[in-house]
């Protein structure tokens, strides 16, 4: 997914839940030297007029406790640094994305 911020200020997330994900985790995929890394994060920022996107390999959402099928869509919902949280709806692809 791609998170898009039109505002003129920069949009701090702070964090990710959903119902059927147990806990969500913000991490980010590195290649430091042929290995493969995954990394905590604490804050992603999307830059004002910019946009961050979350995909494998780079920034991603972790689902610790994944309850849900292929098919399904699941509410996700996305928490920011002095602004609303957002929910938005994520359908559920298998390990290849998008058919
Ligand atoms: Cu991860």
């Amino acid at each position: 997914m791609t998170v898009r911020n039109d505002g003129d200020t920069d949009a701090v997330l702070t964090g990710a839940s959903s119902p059927s994900c147990g806990m969500v985790m913000l991490h980010k995929s590195e290649d430091s030297s042929g290995m493969a890394m995954m990394m905590d994060m604490q804050t992603i920022t999307i830059p004002a007029h910019g946009s961050v996107t979350f995909q494998p390999g780079g920034y991603h959402l972790m689902c610790m406790s994944p309850a849900m099928k292929l098919g399904d869509t699941v509410k996700l919902t996305l928490s920011f640094q002095d602004a609303p949280a957002m929910t938005v709806a994520a359908p559920v692809y298998g390990a290849q994305g998008a058919p």
